[in-house]
Order: C-alpha cells, then sequence, then structure tokens
C-alpha cells in the first residue's frame, strides 16, 4: 500500500537522462565516522536511492573515493580539508547544512554536510527530496538553516489507545494501558517527522489521566526510553505530558503545591529519575487549571509559581518546561455578556512576564479560542518580550473537516506566521515572535497537534497527509510559499503527471475557504454539535458555559469585543491592530462577527449584506465541493487505485456534509431574521 510511505515513496525514476545525472555520485556512500544518526541518514540514502535509481549503492568508510556522497560534520571535516574548508561550517547553525556538488573530470561527489550530525540527516533527505521532484544535481550549492529552533509535534494519545481528536484510527503507540511495543511503525512515523525537519515530540495528549500519570514512573519509563532511542536515531527529543498533581495522584504527598519545600524535593528526585532512563529527556509538556485539569490555582499561586518549580527539577538536566497558555474558566457564566474567554490566555500570562525562569517556554494557541476555521492571531504574540514562547497549530483537523473534509491548512498557518503584532513597531510579525529573533529568546519556535493514527495512510483522508508534510516544511522555511509547499507534496506523493499535479494542487489550495464558506460565517466559529466537534449545530454552545457564543437573535449576529460597547478583547492588540479591529470601517469582513455584534443589514466591505454574505457562500460551498468531487473523478486510473477510493470516499462525505451545514445554517438565518435571498433559491 503505497499510501503508507506518504512522501516517502520514493518512485522509481522512469527517465534515463536524471538516472544518469544522479548515478554519477551515487555508487557509493561515503560515511567516515558514524553515529545513530549518521546511520539513519545512511539507511534512508540505501533505501531511497535503491528505489528511485533501481540500485544500491555500496557502503564506504573510506574518504578516499573518487566519486561519491560523502556525509559528514564539523567534527570530521579534518578528514577532507582539501575541499571543506572548517569556515564553511560558521555558515550553518545547529541544526543546518550544506550540500554541494564538485565535478571535477571523472571525478563527482556530493557532499552532505552538517554542523552536527542532524544536518547531515536533513541533507540526506533533502537530497532524496531533489531527486524525487526531479532537479538537477551538478551545480548543486545549498546552504538551509531552519529558522525555528523547537519543531515540534504533540501527540494527544492516550494509553487506552484513542486519541483525543483523533481521526485516523488508534494510536501507534498505545493499546489497553501499555505501550504496543510495534518499534517498527515509530521509526516510520520518525523518519517522515524528520524528512521535514521536526526535533521534538510529546508522546502522550496533554489531558493526563490516571494511567498516564504513571509514564514518569519505573512502570513505563522503561518503554518510553524505547520509544525515546526511536527518535533520537532521527534527530527528535522526547517529551512528556505530565499530570500537575503527580505528586498527589502517584501517593506520595497530600499536596502538589510548588511552593511547598516537599514538592519541590519530590519534582527534583523524579527529573533525576526520569534523566537516568533517558539522558537527553526533552522535559514536560503541561495543560494545568484547563477543563478541569489541576493545576497552581488549587493552592492560590500563579502560573509562574506553578511552572518554575518544574524547571528547576529539570534545569540540572538541560530539559524545558512547556506551559501551555490554553487556560480559562470553562465554567464562566454566560449571562455576563462581559466576561470573554477570548481574553483569558492574556489576562492570565501578560502580568506574569518575566517571572518565568528561563528553561520554561509558553505554549500559546495561534487564536485566542480553539482552532477555528478562522480567528484573528492571538495578543499574547509579542506581548511578553520577556518570556520564551512557542506557537501551537493544530494538524489534526479537529474543527476543519476531521480529515472528512478537505483543508489544506498551510495557508492559514502562514497567514497566522505573517501577521504584524506591531509588538515592537511595524515589521514584527508572528514568525519573528516565534523564530525568538524580536526579542531575542533563548528557546522558541512551534508546536503543534499531529493528526495521525494507526490507519494504514496514517492520517485518514490521504490528502490530509499534505497537512503534516506542510507544517515541518512551513516551520523550516517560513518564507516558502503554500503553493511551493504543496507541489512538493504532490509530486513526491503522486509522481509527476501534468494533470495529477494541477488538479490536486487546486484541490488543496481551494480546500480552506471552501470549508469556511460553508461553516460557520465571518469568523464568529463554533456552530458545531458539542461534544464531537463534527457537522452543524447552530445553537449547539450558545446556551453552554463553554464561553463560544455568537449571539444570534432576530436583529443580529456577533460578538461585541470592542472596548466602546463590548468585552474590550480589542484592548489586549497593540496599536494600530486594536483600533483597526475597534472600528467597523477597518475590521475585516472574514473576522467581522468575532470582533462584532452587527445586524444581518449590515453591509460587508465586499458590497453584500451580512444576511446575503450567509446565504451566497452557504450555496457557493455546496457547489465548490461537488467541483472538487468532479475534478478529483477525473483522476480515476492516473493515480493509485487505493488512494483513489479513500479521497473520492471522503469528498462523498464532505459533500453530505457541506449540504447539511448549508441548509441548516441558511434555514437558521432565515427564520431568525426574515429576510428573503436576493436570488430567491431554495431555503428550507
Ligand atoms: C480543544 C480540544 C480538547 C483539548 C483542548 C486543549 O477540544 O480536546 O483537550 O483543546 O488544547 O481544542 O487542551
Amino acid at each position: 500500500n503505497v499510501s503508507y510511505h506518504c512522501w516517502l515513496q520514493y518512485r522509481k525514476i522512469e527517465e534515463e537522462a536524471w538516472i544518469e545525472q544522479y548515478q554519477k555520485y551515487c555508487h557509493i556512500i561515503v560515511v567516515a565516522e558514524d553515529s545513530p544518526i549518521k546511520t539513519s541518514a545512511l539507511s534512508e540514502l540505501q533505501k531511497g536511492l535503491t528505489s528511485l535509481l533501481g540500485h544500491t549503492p555500496s557502503v564506504s568508510t573510506n574518504p578516499q573515493q573518487s566519486s561519491a556522497i560523502i556525509l559528514a560534520t564539523a567534527e570530521d571535516a579534518h578528514l577532507y580539508e582539501d575541499v571543506i574548508h572548517p569556515v564553511v561550517f560558521e555558515q550553518v547553525n545547529d541544526d543546518g547544512y550544506i550540500i554541494k556538488a564538485i565535478n571535477d573530470n571523472s571525478c563527482n561527489k556530493l557532499y552532505l554536510l552538517g554542523k552536527q550530525d542532524k544536518g547531515v540527516l536533513y541533507a540526506a533527505f533533502h537530497l532524496l527530496r531533489k531527486m524525487a521532484q526531479q532537479e538537477e544535481l551538478q551545480s548543486v550549492d545549498i546552504i538551509e538553516n531552519p529558522r525555528n529552533q523547537f519543531r515540534m509535534i504533540n501527540q494527544w494519545d492516550n494509553m487506552n489507545g484513542t486519541i483525543e481528536r483523533g481521526y485516523s484510527g488508534n494510536s501507534i503507540f498505545y493499546a489497553d494501558n501499555q505501550f504496543i511495543g510495534d518499534w517498527e511503525r515509530i521509526k516510520d512515523y520518525a523518519r517522515l517527522l524528520s524528512s521535514v525537519g521536526i526535533n521534538a515530540i510529546s508522546i502522550n495528549n496533554v489531558n493526563v489521566f490516571k494511567v498516564e500519570t504513571k509514564l514518569i514512573t519505573e512502570d513505563f519509563l522503561p518503554d518510553v526510553a524505547k520509544v525515546a532511542d526511536i527518535f533520537r536515531a532521527y534527530g527528535i527529543k522526547t517529551f512528556l505530558s505530565i499530570n500537575y498533581a503527580s505528586p498527589i495522584e502517584l501517593g506520595d504527598l497530600d499536596t502538589a503545591d510548588p511552593l511547598n519545600p516537599d514538592v519541590e524535593a519530590w519534582w527534583k528526585e523524579k527529573a533525576e529519575e526520569i534523566y537516568s532512563y533517558i539522558p537527553d529527556f526533552g522535559g514536560f509538556v503541561v495543560k494545568a487549571d484547563s477543563e478541569h485539569r489541576p493545576g497552581p490555582f488549587s493552592y492560590n499561586r500563579d502560573h509562574a509559581e506553578g511552572a518554575n518549580v518544574l524547571a528547576k527539577a529539570l534545569q540540572p538536566f538541560g530539559g524545558v518546561v512547556i506551559w501551555r497558555c490554553f487556560v480559562y474558566n470553562c465554567l464562566q457564566d454566560w449571562r455576563d455578556r462581559s466576561t470573554d474567554r477570548a481574553k483569558a490566555a492574556y489576562d492570565h500570562f501578560k502580568p506574569l512576564d518575566g517571572k518565568f525562569l528561563e528553561n520554561v517556554i509558553l505554549q500559546v494557541k495561534n487564536g485566542p479560542m480553539d482552532f477555528q476555521v478562522r480567528e484573528p492571531v492571538s495578543p499574547l504574540f509579542g506581548a511578553m518580550s520577556e518570556t520564551n514562547q512557542i506557537i501551537e497549530f493544530q494538524v489534526a483537523q479537529e474543527y476543519t473537516g476531521q480529515q472528512i473534509d478537505l483543508c489544506y491548512l498551510v495557508p492559514q498557518w502562514k497567514e497566522v506566521l505573517d501577521f504584524d503584532t506591531f509588538a515592537d513597531g511595524k515589521n514584527s510579525e508572528v514568525k519573528k515572535i516565534v523564530d525568538g529573533s524580536l526579542f531575542q529568546f533563548k528557546y522558541s519556535g512551534v508546536a503543534a497537534v499531529s493528526n495521525i493514527g494507526n490507519d494504514q495512510n496514517w492520517t485518514g483522508n490521504t490528502l490530509a497527509q499534505a497537512n503534516l508534510y506542510g507544517y515541518g516544511r512551513l516551520i523550516w522555511n517560513p518564507e516558502l510559499t503554500s503553493e511551493e509547499i504543496a507541489e512538493e507534496w504532490i509530486t513526491a506523493t503522486f509522481g509527476h503527471k501534468p494533470n495529477v499535479k494541477e488538479t490536486i494542487l487546486n484541490m488543496l489550495m481551494s480546500s480552506w475557504p471552501i470549508y469556511e464558506n460553508y461553516t460557520a460565517p465571518l469568523g464568529v466559529g463554533w456552530m458545531i454539535n458539542p461534544g464531537h466537534h463534527y457537522g452543524p449545530n447552530i445553537d449547539g454552545y450558545e446556551y453552554s458555559v463553554w464561553g463560544t457564543y455568537h449571539y444570534a437573535d432576530r436583529d443580529g449576529i456577533g460578538v461585541d469585543r470592542t472596548s466602546a460597547t463590548g468585552t474590550g478583547y480589542t484592548n489586549q492588540y497593540f496599536p494600530p491592530n486594536s483600533a483597526f479591529y475597534e472600528s467597523l470601517e477597518t475590521c475585516p469582513d472574514e473576522l467581522l462577527l468575532f470582533f462584532h455584534h452587527v445586524p444581518y443589514t449590515h453591509r460587508l466591505h465586499s458590497g453584500k449584506t451580512v444576511i446575503q454574505h450567509i446565504y451566497d457562500t452557504h450555496f457557493a460551498g455546496v457547489e465548490q465541493v461537488e467541483k472538487l468531487k468532479a475534478m478529483f473523478s477525473e483522476l480515476d486510473g492516473d493515480i493509485d487505485q487505493a488512494i483513489y477510493h479513500n479521497v473520492l470516499e471522503r469528498l462523498e462525505r464532505q459533500l453530505k456534509n457541506a449540504t447539511e451545514w448549508r441548509d441548516k445554517i441558511n434555514t437558521y438565518f432565515f427564520r431568525k431574521s426574515g429576510i428573503e435571498d436576493e436570488k430567491h433559491r431554495k431555503i428550507y
């Protein structure tokens, strides 16, 4: 089944000319000095080249070859000092690399040079990608440095085998409250992640329940260590999500108060124990005081005090605490319109700026609410210049179609990274905050919730593989365009047929706006079924305590978050963004209902009224899904049959879903407003 191999299929190259050009370099691979990561690079190259070129290269430790691929780090550069001057390594950062071809009569060498061995591995994946894309190698001279330091994936896997918000089967790590022990599958996951530059992973759900609390005990640490060994060989550090109440839950203390000396000593000892199993353990991911999880608030301590006790314990071993800012009171009183969940993270964390120890990193979701199809950027970006930050995206499509509906998310993430916060004047984009450059953070980067499970194709919908691929590529280099990333993925997955490339590219690039069209309008969010979050339910959360309202009544819709008459959320932005969102004149249409409560007859910048926009986008959304399906059907026979049927079946379900959204949304707003569709289409 080709879909198992995702973008690492290494499809056989058919054109002789390419084979000839590549083969010149590929008879021998030289690795003079070995390491586990270089061994991974070597085995990937052997696998990939055999498959691409139909010929298995031999391996040599002898640096004196006339033609070869040569893997080397700064440490073993002395072996090649005739060609590699040590200064070349000054151009690359810790995870960076150089790929350079040297062609000299009958001598054809390709150097894959990393400052460290991780760079060598990334260079190997890059070389294989170039070959799969059929790009020329003779004059290749590349220097690549990842922009972000942490490039992380968060698994939301539970030890009973389920995955919180998982849409592609069960966990590849756990079943029946044990590790499954399918180390080969975990290794294949490590290969996929590493091939797009991911260098950190947390392997259990942020909601840590009874069994998972024991991951940091001798019951499970030997297995965690095995997983860490596999990921380490691919340059990936292993992290665990922990339960803040561990000292109590594991039966040792009757408090988890961060300022209690026994608690501090307990975490110190715990860290020692963990590091005795995993010497390069990454650290803890923590969801505290959120959605019924325990945290420092129980002891009247703030989140800096809460995080610092863990940071102190990890500090001697070089570990970090990744502390999530998804903190809000999910039992707030919905009858009080002045409360606003969107404000919560900023209100909790901004006052603590500078109070966290230097090995604490705050993990902030991209928007102030929760991974909706459209949200403004969280105002916490830029607001805490003294505190390390990483941004959190959701590759899993919880609110964007659950890997049934097509939604290529790279354009959304790119918009977020390109957003100018004005935190330090103009050009203070989110990407410069999370890459650490704007405020010189010690630690920074990007994390995201994974979308994989044990389905044969990893992601349920095979086209959802593009999101995992694209996530890695975009955070390595935020300057890549969404199209470039999609094209790479398509070629690696489907090959070079022009009609396949064009169709899938069109499908991916149009998918996010289409999904937005038929779901909740104009940035208002949450009109989904409570609990599982798929399919329309306009008032599903409207009268619950969770703080996710649209306030639709017969006169209008939207959440007034202005400072003049609403919750004052707009004030959390730096000027001019605050004024930009505050004013109806400048607030962009797609976020109108996130920031303003307006009558249905309010006219958008597009010239349409709000109600007509709702009708039009919902009719358009369904038509667009019909088109997606028709376009895709044309590819029958041009792509792998199993993938074809997998995607087609999802498109059929998407069409049903979109139709249901259209009918429910349009009927609801027609009945609320009593305003006819200008085009007199059938609404109910
Ligand atoms: C929400 C999910 C919930 C997660 C939570 C989180 O619905 O399952 O536990 O986010 O990020 O999106 O902690």
